[in-house]
């Protein structure tokens, strides 16, 4: 496990940052041979779900946090019942360098046999001079007797980093690991518990750790590979580090595939189509690059072969059906609207966030409306932000609307989208949160 290589998207994942997951880890595997798996933080939206299953893909595994946990150094010890004789512990032992976990019929740790609990034992039964007693004698007794039933266990998805100050006052050498049942998975040892492997961490379609995983301070970073502005983390050593002014990392990774002179395995390609298609609104907003129609040429090609999943598409067909599979607000919870696509920033003073959301329709926010202005300042709330906005993006006339959360700062007054007498205001032309919405925000609350 430590070896491995997670490559990994930012928190509420759209469909760019798993494909471009799912892609990059592929190419390093291809191309490296790097041990790459591709990972997700958190659930798949509505939109990727569909991609995914069009495509029979399974979905990057999820991974919320790169703090080491107790599985990641346990060690999966053979293991003996308590009635067994000491003597089974003894051979066991031998193999596992000095220890022996009992654990009883209910899978459950019973207590551990190494050197220090066998010495306590004899001289507790034997008294200070054994006399005449042979090992066979002593090997005889049973290790329930022998085992030291005190042992700390920790849950295997427990932080080593939560539990280290209890860790250094048990001044134990080994440590049970267990499952959420209670069950025997593995022993720690101290050395491993006071030192444990860093994961090993690529990111892809974004930098900033407030959008990153938690605790990515304790993992390695070895790459970033992104289209977003930079709010990066320093490093200890230098990295790779790609952010490029396209379209999608999606382009990217297809680009990068290119140059290996690789060509991707088709339901692959069809997923990098996805992430550059969802981006860019089939290539028409602004953040859209002739680099990214190239990729998207190049991806279209791969993906759209005969026996693929995707045969007889073109990129607007299968364009429109991405967008439409993510859009719409009537079969969605206003909760959802507002946290599925949702991006966190610290600026100016201010901690904010901007979800983005698509209709076909701008029609249809009118009976939303209430709900979803609610929604949204229960979010900042939640969240302890000092305003939230949710962008509205008609994907089909590329123009949105804005909701900000009530008693926003008011800085935010001079944003240049006039209000409404819905209480949102009109974005005609906005698409993007990355390239228009945000900048402008930024620029009001930085000056
Ligand atoms: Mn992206």
């Amino acid at each position: 496990m430590s070896d491995q290589i997670y490559v990994i998207g930012h928190v509420n994942p759209d469909t760019d940052s798993i494909a471009a997951a799912l892609g990059y880890a592929w190419l390093l595997r291809e191309r490296d041979k790097a041990p790459a798996v591709a990972a997700r933080a958190g659930a798949v939206n509505p939109q990727t779900a569909w991609v995914l299953k069009r495509l029979n893909l399974d979905a990057p595994i999820l991974f919320t946090d790169a703090s080491p946990r107790f599985e990641s150094i346990m060690q999966r010890l053979d293991t003996i019942r308590p009635e067994n004789q000491l003597g089974a512990a003894w051979t066991l032992a031998s193999r596992t360098g000095g220890i022996a976990p009992v654990v009883g019929e209910d899978g459950k740790p019973f207590g551990i046999i190494n050197g220090l609990s066998l010495f306590k034992y004899f001289t507790e039964t034997l008294g200070p001079r054994p006399g005449d007693t042979t090992v066979r004698e002593m090997m005889s007794a049973s290790c329930r007797e022998a085992a030291d039933t005190a042992v700390p266990k920790y849950a295997a998805n427990a932080k080593i980093r939560d539990m280290l100050n209890k860790i250094l006052r048990d001044e134990y050498n080994d440590y049970w690991v267990v499952d959420e049942s209670g069950r025997y998975l593995g022993i720690a040892h101290q050395r491993e518990v006071l030192n444990p492997p860093r994961l090993k961490i690529i990111l892809v379609d974004h930098n900033e750790p407030r959008q990153a995983i938690a605790a990515l301070d304790e993992a390695d970073l070895l790459e970033i590979l992104d289209h977003h502005r930079l709010g990066n983390p320093s490093t200890h050593q230098p990295i790779r580090f790609t952010v490029d002014v396209v379209g999608s990392t999606s382009t990217l990774v297809s680009e990068l595939t290119a140059e290996a002179g690789l060509s991707m395995p088709p339901a692959l390609a069809g997923a990098l189509l996805a992430g550059l298609l969802a981006d860019t609104l089939i290539l028409t907003s602004p953040t859209t690059t002739a680099r990214d129609n190239d990729a998207a040429q190049r991806l279209a090609r791969w993906a759209f072969v005969g026996g693929s999943p995707l045969e007889g598409e073109t990129i607007e067909s299968y364009g429109k059906a991405i967008l439409s599979a993510g859009a719409g607000l009537s079969n969605r919870d206003p909760k959802d609207v507002v946290s599925t696509d949702i991006k966190s920033y610290d600026s100016g003073g201010f901690k904010f966030a901007v979800a983005q959301a698509e209709v076909t329709d701008l029609l249809q926010l009118t009976e939303h409306l209430q709900l979803l202005c609610s929604a949204l300042d229960d979010l900042r709330d939640k969240r302890g932000l000092d305003f939230a906005m949710l962008l509205i993006t008609d994907i089909v006339r590329g123009s949105s609307r804005l909701l900000v959360s009530g008693s926003a700062p008011p800085i935010l007054d001079d944003l240049p989208y006039p209000p409404l007498s819905d209480g949102t205001r009109d974005a005609p032309g906005v698409v993007s949160r990355k390239k228009q919405l945000l900048p402008v925000v930024l620029g009001l609350l930085e000056r």
